[in-house]
């Protein structure tokens, strides 16, 4: 882990020039275009669930939301599993002293408003300026809370996230609400037709007070050729059971939750491994075909070409159990000793992208840096 990390590392460059903190040195793979999104005829000619229409949808828009893919029992099982971890999280808390109150008590509140109750209940939380705290999205469960910058995401493509090497795969996002999403809850956003060019824009780290890379509007319009990016911007409501897909080079982002209770939404991501168009392999030892994030958590097979996928493996039980945010903050040395309460988050896609902002979650990412890194990106500070 400590070489794929170092490896990772020699990406810095400590440069602070006007409106960057630490630049990033420029790659070969920014003129990379995918071209996935352009075989709209191979599409057409598999068979699937899918009709004809929606899939050319899924073409030209970019994006495509399938209308109750879960039935109840589905919804209900995954519901069940966000309440089992947020009961987990409430056990930490009162073991912790943070609670009040008995493990009963919490377990026996209703999985969408525990978390909120938490909030409200939390004894000594300390330091976090609004007193806000917020389930680590990283575990591409969402609760996305009311009123709370730090679960509002802003325009990015999901491609800011991966290595550059991955541009131009097809790491599909499917984003499932396991409540209604709506307008006034902060569902989500997409700049129709962005994917089309197959290009990653420039993005930026770390917005306001969040881990996130952002792009904008201005930089989609320039790079994407869309002059009219804006007009694009399209909201896209979903009810419980209704899943929404789109590829990583999709500008998208969630709005405001202005509401009173959690939007909660779980986003998962399926590529393929091998065969034409693979991507080149990692420079790092042991990186290897399934190596698809900074060499930190490999993915798991699910289905061999041309088999369908078996439910309930316990191949899975066992690689969801490797926490993906653990692995990432090690990668970074960045990792907290209470990391069950530990509010910030760190990520590889920080070594990636121009620092242009600074807040405790990029602090935590810079004084991991190397001292000379460090120290220029400090003297470069303009918001302390
Ligand atoms: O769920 C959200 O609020 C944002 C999700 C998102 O941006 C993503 O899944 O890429």
């Amino acid at each position: 882990m400590a070489s794929i990390a170092m490896a990772a590392r020699a990406l810095i460059l400590a440069v602070a020039v006007a409106g960057n903190l630490l630049e990033r040195p420029s790659s070969p793979f920014h003129d990379v275009s995918a071209t996935w999104q352009e075989t709209l005829d191979a599409a057409l000619a598999r068979t699937g669930p899918l009709s004809a229409g929606d899939v050319e949808r899924y073409f030209v828009d970019g994006f495509l939301k399938v209308e109750g893919v879960l039935d109840g029992a589905m919804l209900a099982e995954l519901r069940g599993d966000v309440d089992a971890k947020q009961t987990e999280f409430a056990r930490s808390l009162l073991a912790e002293g943070r609670l009040n109150g008995t493990i009963d008590a919490w377990a026996a509140i209703p999985w969408d408003e525990k978390l909120l109750r938490m909030q409200d209940a939390q004894l000594g939380v300390p330091a976090d300026a609004d007193g806000k705290l917020a389930i680590h999205p990283a575990w591409n469960l969402r609760g996305k809370m009311p009123s709370h910058d730090e679960t509002e995401v802003p325009w990015h493509q999901d491609n800011s996230y991966w290595e550059p090497r991955l541009w131009s795969q097809q790491i599909f996002t499917a984003w499932v609400p396991l409540v209604d999403a709506t307008p006034a809850n902060g569902c989500m956003e997409y700049i129709r037709g962005s994917h089309k060019k197959g290009q990653t824009v420039t993005h930026t780290c770390c917005l306001g007070n969040t881990w996130y890379t952002e792009t904008s509007l201005a930089d989609v319009a320039a790079q994407l050729g869309l002059p009219d990016a804006a007009d694009r911007a399209t909201l896209v409501p979903a009810r419980a059971g209704d899943v929404i897909f789109f590829g990583p080079t999709m500008v998208h982002r969630s709005i405001k939750n202005s509401g009173s209770t959690i939007r909660w939404s779980a986003d998962l991501r399926w590529h393929q491994v091998g065969g034409p168009g693979a991507p080149p392999p990692p420079e790092r030892a042991g990186g290897d075909e399934l190596d698809f994030f900074y060499g930190l958590k490999n993915s798991l097979v699910i289905a061999e070409p041309g088999a369908t996928v078996a439910p309930g493996s316990p191949a899975m039980d066992a690689w969801a159990s490797i926490d993906r945010s653990e692995v990432q903050e090690a990668g970074l040395n960045t990792k907290a000793a209470a990391i069950d309460l530990d509010p910030i988050v760190t990520g590889p896609w920080m070594d990636i992208w121009n620092i242009t902002h600074r807040n405790r979650h990029v602090d935590r990412y810079v004084a991991s840096l190397p001292a000379a890194v460090r120290a220029a990106v400090d003297g470069a500070r303009t918001d302390l």
